[in-house]
C-alpha cells in the first residue's frame, strides 16, 4: 500500500499528480505543516525527519524528498511512459534532470524569489545559467527529456504553476506551460488536493 503525506498546495500536490498518471492505487494522510505564512506547524503524523511534505510509506518504507518520491513511484510503475527504467537510453538524462531540479532548478529559483540572488554573485551566476538551460532545452525540444513528456517534466510545471515568476518571461516556457498542464490526471490531482481530510477512494 501506498500512502502520501500530502499538505493541500504545497510541493505534494505534485506527487498527487503523479500517482494520478501512474493509475496507482494510494492513499493520503493529510498533515498540517509550517507555512511561510507562519501558520500551521510540525505534525506529529507526519514521518518526515522535518516533518515536511512530500512523503511517502510504501509497505512501511519512508521514502521522502520529490526526487526520490518520483524516481521510486516511476521505478515501480515501469510500464508508465513518465519514468525512464534502467536501460533505456534517456535513463541519464531522466536522473540527471531529476538531481538538476532539487540541487539546482528549486534553490536558484527559491533564491531569485527571495532576492538572494540581487546580492549573491554565486547564486546570481547559477540562476541566470539554469534559466538559459531550460529554455534553451525546451527552445530545440518539447519536453526536457526530448520528445515525450516524462515525470521531470511535472516537476517542473507544477514548480512553475506555483509561481510563473521563477523563470522569465518567454513564450517557449508558456506554450511548454500549456502543453504540460493539459492533462486528465492534472485535473483530478487538483480536485484531490482541494478536499479538505480523508483518504481517496
Ligand atoms: N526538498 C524538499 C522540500 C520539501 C518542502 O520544503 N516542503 C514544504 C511544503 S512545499 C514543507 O513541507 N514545508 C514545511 C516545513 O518546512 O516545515 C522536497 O522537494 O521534497
Amino acid at each position: 500500500m501506498l500512502t502520501l503525506m500530502h499538505a493541500p498546495m504545497s510541493r505534494s500536490s505534485r506527487i498527487i499528480w503523479l500517482l494520478e498518471e501512474l493509475g496507482a492505487e494510494y492513499e493520503i494522510r493529510y498533515v498540517d505543516i509550517r507555512r511561510r505564512d507562519g501558520s500551521g506547524g510540525p505534525d506529529e503524523k507526519n514521518p518526515h525527519p522535518h516533518k515536511q511534505v512530500p512523503a511517502l510509506l510504501h509497505d512501511g518504507v519512508l521514502i521522502w524528498e520529490s526526487a526520490a518520491v518520483v524516481q521510486y513511484l516511476t521505478d515501480l510503475y515501469p510500464d508508465c511512459s513518465l519514468g525512464r527504467s534502467p536501460g533505456h537510453p534517456e535513463r541519464g538524462a531522466y536522473l540527471s534532470w531529476l538531481a538538476y531540479n532539487a540541487g539546482v532548478i528549486e534553490p536558484a529559483a527559491y533564491a531569485h524569489f527571495s532576492g538572494v540572488t540581487a546580492s549573491d554573485p554565486g547564486f546570481s551566476r547559477l540562476y541566470n545559467e539554469m534559466c538559459a538551460h531550460v529554455i534553451d532545452v525546451l527552445t530545440r525540444q518539447p519536453y526536457l527529456l526530448g520528445e515525450k513528456i516524462s515525470a521531470v517534466d511535472l516537476l517542473l510545471a507544477s514548480a512553475l504553476q506555483w509561481m510563473r515568476k521563477i523563470l522569465p518571461e518567454s513564450e517557449v516556457i508558456d506554450r511548454y506551460m500549456a502543453v504540460v498542464t493539459n492533462r486528465p490526471a492534472l485535473l483530478r490531482a487538483r480536485e484531490i488536493d482541494s478536499k479538505p481530510s480523508g483518504f481517496h477512494d
